[in-house]
């Protein structure tokens, strides 16, 4: 079974505004991705440069943009994705996305059910 489920799980590993950025660090836990929500420009080129910090193996995989990559402990990769023109970009960890560990990328406000909105919070606050 290689199709991608409609309904992707997010577990919170928090927000990162990358929109000056032209990398993000992104550490691959057990069992999330940390910031599991990254904000960026629609058509924006962003690296992610994903590190394992877990005890176990772990994957990003972006079927659409033929990213499937795995991280052994310790390991980092670099994956480069490109924003798309409206609505966030998904991405997972293979081997665990059924536990909720993925992530999106994309501007605020179209966020795909990943936790809850900072309603009454002062703006992005700084994860870690
Ligand atoms: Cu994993």
């Amino acid at each position: 079974m290689a199709s991608a489920a409609a309904l992707v799980l997010v577990t919170d590993g928090g927000t990162k505004d990358a929109t000056a950025l032209s990398e993000v660090a992104v550490d691959a836990k057990d069992y999330l991705f940390s910031p599991s929500s990254i904000v960026a420009r629609p058509g924006q080129v962003l690296t992610l440069v994903v590190h394992n910090v877990g005890t176990t193996e772990h994957n990003v995989r972006q079927d659409a943009q033929h990213v499937n990559a795995d991280l052994a402990t310790g390991a980092t990769t670099r994956v480069r994705l490109t924003v798309p023109a409206s609505g966030r970009l998904v991405f997972v960890c293979e081997d665990h996305a059924a536990s909720g560990m993925a992530g999106s990328i994309g501007p605020t406000g179209t966020a795909a059910a990943t936790g809850s909105p900072s309603s009454g919070g002062g703006g992005y606050g700084g994860y870690g």
